[in-house]
Parts: structure tokens; sequence; C-alpha cells
């Protein structure tokens, strides 16, 4: 579609976020607010906590703390019931996620990663919708020597979570056009420029030394207290919206000319994430702000950012994203403050257009006259399994004498994995190791526009079953789809195991957010592109409604489809969804 998306209608009356109701004192900051403000730049007690071995894992505070290092202390809920009967503490470990800007690794960097897995997590690699990846179950002994293992190869933790700018993302892959590489540069530029400056990680978790006598340390761009709440940025290139750049507070499509990026077009506001039964939660597509030329990339970041860092609210956390902000005091005022902390306002926005937001798999030339594979990793999961072995293939591949020092890992937004930079002799090579390994290549279209979020058992948050449900399920709906001749259509289907939304299901064709253990709400009529929010069609479903809800749409699809229509404009044509309307109730 072109330029700015159609808006979805508030689902609350603007309110002024920070302060209390007419005639009420204003709300006091939130707990998080006075975790951030006394400890000392993200130090407090972490330190000594990790030295605390009788305790699996951190206080309250210290855990609050360690998201800002890229860390969760977490338990595997699925021996919560068995540990409880039997009076034991629960199954507490970390999960760590590194900060990989455009989602690029060497060859060199993936090998360094497997082998942590192997020695220090749960043996598996999980590919995150943010193009980086996530280590789970590593124990507390062993945080300080998977996170120096991670140093050495001159990677990071740093701001991969917490009240901060997350990992920026960046179309998938820099080796394919001189856009996709200024992309991916700019992206690495963002990411630097918005590094907490605090020495916290390396001295708490690597070991260095806090150097004595030098300037006082300080957080010239964040302050004391960081941001409200997360902050996510991406850069698409059209025509593809890989990185889903409506789902973020701040995100740049590339205005391309020849060959190389001009300029972008600004986007802010967009987020996904909602509570189930709180309306004054919701998902949204960003606004188009205007356009800036490529140079004042890093200017316009800060305007944004800072202007969320002022006005972001600070009491309630479930209102804290720029969303929300935006919603609160309006467009207008937001545009005007950003406009009067940027050296010249934005020019008027440039034309753009997207057609996908899903990735192209297989073998594709680069413009360097190397080969690229996008291989389909489901759900993220990098692990053997008995249907193959896709860990031990990629392993064997970085390994690969003269690929391991040239070759690139990139990992894409939809959590699959491009093996970049191969001669046309390496190209032979990692087709037989893949095939070695049995790693599936074939899957149904449908399965190819999939994705779920982690989910149970590590995710705390979780209210129903994710990355281990969405296979199977997927695998019913092929089969409906099959009955009716749309085996090949291209639909995207995304599955998350709350609202919280980390799958950034609101804007897939198909939409399913767990509810409960075993229930649903199904969401439909995103666009192909991922530029507008899908409407719950049905709430609360079991495995068997969900596919009784889906085939009379899949059915009426069929038969009434126009040429060329995508699953999510017929349902919002025939009326099946409304056009507008709660994303849920
Ligand atoms: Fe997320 C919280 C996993 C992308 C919105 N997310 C979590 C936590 C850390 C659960 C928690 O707070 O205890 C999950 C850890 C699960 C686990 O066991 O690993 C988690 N989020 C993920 C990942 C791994 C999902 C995946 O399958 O890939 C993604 C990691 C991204 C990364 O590498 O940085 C992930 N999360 C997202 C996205 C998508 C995106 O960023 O493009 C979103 C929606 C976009 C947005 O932020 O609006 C997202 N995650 C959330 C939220 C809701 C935030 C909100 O504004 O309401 C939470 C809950 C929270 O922050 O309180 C959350
Ligand atoms: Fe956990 Fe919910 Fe995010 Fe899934 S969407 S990973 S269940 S927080």
């Amino acid at each position: 579609m072109d330029g700015a998306p159609p808006k979805p209608e508030p689902a609350v009356a603007a309110g002024d976020p920070g302060r209390g109701a007419a005639g009420a004192p204003p709300a006091p900051p939130s707990p998080n607010e006075q975790i951030k403000a006394r400890s000392r730049f993200l130090r407090g007690t972490l330190s000594e906590e990790l030295d605390r071995a009788a305790l699996g894992g951190l206080s309250e505070e210290a855990s609050q703390l360690v998201k800002f290092h890229g860390m969760y202390v977490q338990d595997d809920r699925d021996l919560r019931p068995e540990r409880a009967k039997r009076k034991l503490d629960r199954a507490v470990s970390f999960m760590a996620r590194l900060r990989i800007p455009a989602g690029v690794l060497t060859a060199r960097q993936f090998l360094a990663l497997d082998r942590i897995a192997a020695e220090r997590a749960n043996g598996t690699l999980r590919l995150t919708t943010r193009q980086t990846i996530q280590f789970h179950g590593i124990i507390k002994s062993n945080v300080r020597a998977a996170l120096r293992a991670i140093d050495a190869v001159l990677l990071d933790t740093i701001a991969a979570c917490g009240d901060v700018n997350r990992n920026v993302m960046a179309a998938a892959n820099p080796f394919r056009s001189r856009a996709h590489a200024d992309a991916a540069e700019a992206a690495a530029r963002l990411s630097a420029h918005f590094l907490p400056r605090t020495g916290a990680w390396r001295e708490i978790f690597i070991g260095d030394q806090r150097v004595r006598g030098g300037e006082p340390e300080s957080e010239p761009i964040y302050g004391a207290t960081y941001l409200p709440r997360k902050f996510k940025v991406a850069i698409a290139v059209p025509p593809a919206n890989d990185v889903d750049v409506y789902a973020q507070d701040l995100g740049f499509v590339a205005i391309v000319q020849d060959g190389a990026i001009a300029g972008y077009d600004v986007l802010a506001g967009g987020g996904m994430g909602m509570t189930h039964g709180e309306p004054d939660t919701y998902p949204r597509v960003g606004d188009v702000l205007g356009y800036c030329p490529a140079d004042r990339l890093i200017e316009v970041a800060e305007a944004v950012l800072t202007a969320q860092r002022d006005f972001g609210d600070r009491t309630n956390r479930k209102r804290a994203r720029l969303k929300y902000t935006i919603d609160g005091r309006g467009l207008d005022w937001f545009k005007a403050e950003i406009d009067r902390r940027m050296r010249s306002p934005f020019e008027p926005p440039r034309p753009f257009a997207f057609s996908t937001h899903d990735d192209r798999l297989g073998w594709a030339p680069g413009a360097d006259g190397l080969h690229h594979l996008t291989l389909y990793v489901e759900n993220g999961r990098i692990a053997d399994r008995d249907d193959g072995r896709l860990k031990a293939a990629l392993a064997a591949i970085a390994g690969l004498e003269g690929f391991g020092e040239s070759g690139r890992f990139v990992i894409t937004p939809n959590q699959n994995l491009v093996i970049a930079r191969a001669s046309e002799a390496e190209r032979v090579r990692i087709d037989a190791i893949l095939a070695e390994h049995r790693v599936p290549r074939e899957f149904s279209r449908l399965r190819q526009g999939a994705m779920a979020c982690v989910g149970l058992p590590t995710c705390g948050l979780a209210l129903a079953e994710s990355e281990r449900y969405l296979p199977g399920l997927v695998t019913r709906i092929d089969a409906v789809l099959a009955r009716y001749g749309l085996q090949d259509q291209a639909i995207t289907i995304r599955l998350t195991g709350c609202p919280n939304g980390c799958a950034r299901p609101y804007l897939a064709e198909i939409a399913l957010v767990g509810r409960g253990p075993g229930r649903y709400n199904l969401l439909l009529g995103g666009a192909a592109d991922g530029s507008r929010l899908n409407r719950l069609y049905r709430e609360n479903l079991a495995d068997a409604e969900i596919l009784a809800a889906l085939e009379p749409v899949i059915a009426g699809y069929a038969q009434a489809r126009r040429d060329g229509e995508r699953f999510g404009d017929y349902v919002r044509r025939a009326g099946i969804v409304p056009a507008s309307g709660a994303v849920s109730a």
C-alpha cells in the first residue's frame, strides 16, 4: 500500500499520561522508577547477588535491573506443579538476549554462540522477532561465564531488555543491495548512539574494574532513570516490510535513490502490547511524521526518543509506551514537540509502497555476486531434533574452511536465518550439509508465513502454549486449506501465548492470542504488507473451535475471492470482520 495506513480509531479517550484525574493529585512514579534512580547506573546489588550461590535467582529489585543488561530471571513452568508438590523451589534460570543490530553475525561469532548454547544454556539458540538470539536455561553459576564468552567474540547483551532503546532492526540482509547495506549500517549507528554509557555491564559480568578518579559517570541521553519503558526502532527497505515498521515506536522507511538510501520517511507511535480486559491498552500502527535526509537519522531519532523520555508516563507502566504519549497529548502536539527538538522541521513524506512483511525463502543472488540462503527456522528455534539436526548443520556450515572467515549469518525479523556470502562452491557444500543433517527445506505456504512467540515453558507471562503449539495447528489448518484448493495461497498467521504481542500478531492476516490454557482469541484481517491491524473475530476458542471457526471463512475465500485478493483483504471486504473495531475484548 502507499504511504500512511488507515489509522485505527483510538480505543480510549485521550488522557494526559502521568497526571491524575481532574483535581486529583499527580500519581506517584512507578516502583521501577525508584529502582532505576537508586541503582547507581544499573548496578544495584547485582554483583553481590550473582556471587550468592545459595539463591538460584535474584531479589525482585535485582531482577528488574538485570533486564537492562539483557537478562531475565525465569523458571521452567513445566516443572512448577511437580516441584510445588514436592515442596521444592522453582527451577530458576536466566534467559540472556544478545544485542545484534540488523541481526548480522560473522560465521565465527555464530559458531561461538552455538558452543555457548551447548556449554552454558539449554542447548538451543532462539532467533527472535527483533533479529537477535536468546539463550534459555542459563543457571546462575554460568551467567558470568556465558557473558564472558559472548564478550570474547565482540558481542554483548547490553540494553537488549529494559527501559532503553532495544535491538535496532533493519531489513534483512545487508549483502542483498547497497540500500540494504546502508540500512544495516544505520541500525548499527543508532544502536551505538543509544547504548547506555554506564560501565555496569562490563564491571558486573566481565570483571572490568571501574576506573577510579576518572570523570563521574553519567547518561547524557537517558539520564539516571533511563526511559519510562522499552523503545523500539527499525529501518525498512521497501518493497519489503519484514521489520514490521508500523509496529515500532520509531520506524524509518528508506527512500532509495540510485540504489542507495537518500533519506527516510519517519513513523512514530507503533506498538503491539495490550492486556485482555483493559481497553486503555491497545496495539497501534505508527503515524508518518515526515521525510528527513539520511544524514539527519541520529538527530531525528534523538528528538523522538528524548520526547518520550521527557513526556512518557512514568507512573503507570501499562501506559508508558510512546503510542500512549502520542494518543494522550495528540499527534499535532507530538509533531510540534519533535520539530522543536530538531534543527529544522521534517519535509513532506515521500511516497513508498510495501508488498510483503514475511521472508522469501531459498537461495538468492546478492549485489556482491555471492549467494544468500534464507533458511526457514520454525519459530526461530535452532535445535537438533529427530526430524532434522539444524543446530549441528549450522555449526558445520559456520565451521567450513574459508566460509568460516568470510561468511555471515543474518537473523531476519521473521525468526529465520540468512546464510550470507557464499561462493558457488560454498553454496553446493552448504546444500550438501543441510541434506546430510536432514534439515527440512520444503514447507507449506502457510507455514512459511507463520510465527509464534516463545511462550511456555520459559515465559513467565504466557497464558497459553505458543511455540510448541503453532506447528501442529498449522498442519491442521493446511489440511483445511488443501480441501479448498488453497494450499499454495500466501497467508500470514501469527500466534502468541498472551496479548503482549511478541510475534506482532495484530498485523497478521490470521492471529491467535492466548487467553488461558488451551484457549485463544482469533483475529482476522491484517494486511499482507503488515500495514493494518486485524480485528477480533472469535473469543476464547479451544483447538477444535479454532478450526471450526476458520473453515467457513476459508471456504468463503475459496469461493468469493477476487483475482489476486489476499485473505486479510477478503475478510474485511466481505464484512467478516469490521473495518474498525476492537482488536480484542
Ligand atoms: Fe516480547 C515481554 C519474548 C519481541 C512485546 N517478551 C517479553 C518477555 C521478556 C516476558 C517477560 O517480560 O517476562 C518474553 C520472554 C520469553 C522467553 O521465555 O524468552 C518476550 N519478545 C520476546 C521474543 C523473544 C519473542 C520471540 O518469539 O521472538 C522477542 C524478543 C525480541 C528481541 O530480540 O528484542 C519479543 N515483544 C516483542 C515484540 C515484537 C517487536 O519488538 O517487534 C513485541 C511487540 C512490540 C511492542 O513492544 O509493542 C513485544 N514483550 C512485549 C511486551 C508488551 C509490551 C507493551 O508495551 O505492552 C512484553 C511485556 C512487558 O514488557 O511488560 C514482553
Ligand atoms: Fe511471553 Fe506473551 Fe511475549 Fe509470548 S507474547 S513471549 S507469552 S510475553
